[in-house]
């Protein structure tokens, strides 16, 4: 068995018996009051699920079982353990641009969340070695029912309609389904094939993304899918993705990058990809993925249903969101000069007509999204390649902006930017510009905490989640005393 499934059997008997005296000795502590208005209000601020990889603090954002980003970046194995050089800084940078943070990788990520603890090294790439050898068992490709089943589907479908359906033929291969269903798995052993599932379809990512991303292509170019690039067993798991969407070396390199571009946009994305993994287990992906785990349905099945909830466009298609007003904005003031002032109309014109900032404001964050500030920072280490992106410029701007304008404005609780007001952008200026395909990306990433999770639920051997419902009449009833 592979050293972080070791791992994971290593620490569940503490967390098992630490699980065990709660539900015997401390079950009737009350946590949080239900009132009618979290019932109607979207449970908005109720204390009312137990997840174990991320927190999400008001004021300090998210932290990966107690590490902040800047903590992960610091402490994360990151792609020197791959051969790369750490350092990836780009010639003609100014001698004042910010240096870039260190990268770590997904891989790393992933084994924090799944263990508990920072990973070794060798404990990180011991992880993207599994992640390839079930790739490598697969012949190097998607298992081929599945790709026969994205292939027959219409070109035009939504991205994450096609990569929903390739997680959930994945499914065929579930160990966990098979062991359920010949009866003779023991529910103390469920994790075990719950962890396999979780890595095969983690593994699977890079190669259905790829797959979806040729379709967007041949349906904007008018042509018949093709592969845009190569996988290979000796990369990780990012550098595959980033490959397998064109943009690498070993792949069509479809925007025709440099080779400094190529190496930043891999950056980009272990970047993204790491810290998009999990935001605590209350928004939409991660808890219907453990609502819909909690039924034993496999991770195949599970994570497809959270992956469906991403696609909405209150959660994962934000991003998409704030690109077109960028676009938009970038039109509308087209060739002039573009001034604080000049931003800070515009922004007015927009919240008198009853609009919002995309990109600013967060239902549980009182600061400024530290997953931002990352993306923003990836951008201000690199002035030669952004400093000439107009739509780039404008993001950083409207950061500046943007928050004062809002709390002037006054009616919403938080005035800073969160993560979406950066990442599309980032993405579209290397080329990745079809709107609805950022979302595929963020899917990729977002397997990483949830399926994490999957792993634990079933090692504490969690209930079905089955909460009661109240109907109007009873709300009212109750309401009245
Ligand atoms: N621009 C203008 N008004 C805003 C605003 C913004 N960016 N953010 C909040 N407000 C307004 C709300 O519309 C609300 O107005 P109302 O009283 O007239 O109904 C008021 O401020 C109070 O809202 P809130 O408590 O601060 O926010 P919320 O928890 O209800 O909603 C969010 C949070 C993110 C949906 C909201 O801030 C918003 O719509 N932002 C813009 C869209 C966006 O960036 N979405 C991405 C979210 C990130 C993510 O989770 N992926």
């Amino acid at each position: 068995s592979s050293q972080m499934k070791r791992a994971v059997a290593a620490a569940i008997p503490e967390k098992r018996a630490a699980l065990q005296s709660l539900r015997r000795d401390h079950a009737a502590v009350p946590l949080d009051t239900l009132t009618v208005g979290s019932v109607l209000g979207g449970m908005r601020g109720a204390r009312a699920l137990f997840w174990g990889g991320t927190t999400l603090s008001p004021e300090q954002g998210i932290r990966f079982h107690g590490l902040s980003i800047e903590q992960c970046q610091a402490q994360l194995p990151g792609p020197e353990i791959l051969g790369e050089g750490a350092g990836e800084s780009s010639p003609g940078e100014s001698a004042d641009a910010l240096s870039p943070s260190p990268q770590f990788l997904p891989e790393s990520m992933l084994w924090l969340l799944m263990t508990g603890r920072p990973p070794s090294p060798a404990e990180a790439l011991s992880v993207t070695r599994l992640l390839n050898e079930r790739i490598e068992s697969q012949g190097g490709a998607l298992p081929p029912e599945v790709s026969r089943a994205m292939r027959a589907l219409p070109r035009d479908l939504h991205p994450m309609t096609q990569l929903s359906v390739g997680l959930s033929v994945l499914q065929r291969n579930s160990q966990f389904a098979r062991a359920y269903e010949q009866g003779k798995l023991g529910k103390a052993d469920y994790w075990a094939p719950t962890y396999e599932d979780a890595i095969t379809l983690i593994a699977n990512l890079p190669l259905l993304a790829g797959e979806v991303y040729s379709t967007v292509q041949a349906q904007a170019t008018g042509t018949t899918p093709q592969p845009l690039g190569q996988w290979r067993a000796d990369r990780d798991w990012s550098y595959n993705l980033c490959s397998l969407l064109g943009y690498t070396a070993d792949s069509a390199n479809i925007r025709g990058l440099t080779a400094e571009q190529q190496r930043d946009f891999v950056a980009l994305m272990r970047l993204y990809t790491g810290i998009h993994a999990d935001h605590e287990g209350g928004n939409v992906s991660a808890h219907t993925t453990h609502l819909v785990g909690s039924a034993l349905a496999d991770p195949f099945l599970a994570y497809a249903a959270g992956a469906n909830g991403l696609a909405g466009p209150l959660h994962g298609l934000a991003a998409q969101e704030v690109v077109r007003f960028l676009e938009s904005l970038q039109r509308q003031l087209g060739g002039e000069k573009v001034t604080d002032s000049l931003l800070s109309d515009q922004l007015w014109a927009l919240l008198r007509a009853g609009q919002v900032i995309p990109g600013y404001g967060h239902a549980v964050l009182r600061r400024a999204d530290p997953r931002f500030t990352a993306m923003l920072r990836f951008a201000q280490a690199r002035p030669a390649e952004f400093g000439a992106d107009p739509h780039v410029q404008l993001m950083v701007r409207l950061s500046r902006v943007a928050p004062a304008v809002l709390r002037e404005h006054g009616r919403c609780n938080n005035p800073h930017p969160n993560v979406d007001a950066a990442s599309g952008i980032l993405f579209h200026h290397y080329g990745v510009r079809e709107l609805l395909f950022f979302t595929v990306i963020f899917a990729c990433s977002r397997a990483l905490g949830p399926l994490a999770q999957l792993v634990w639920d079933r090692a504490y051997g969690l209930p079905i989640e089955r909460p009661k419902s109240v109907d109007l009449g009873q709300l009212m009833k109750l309401a009245r005393g």
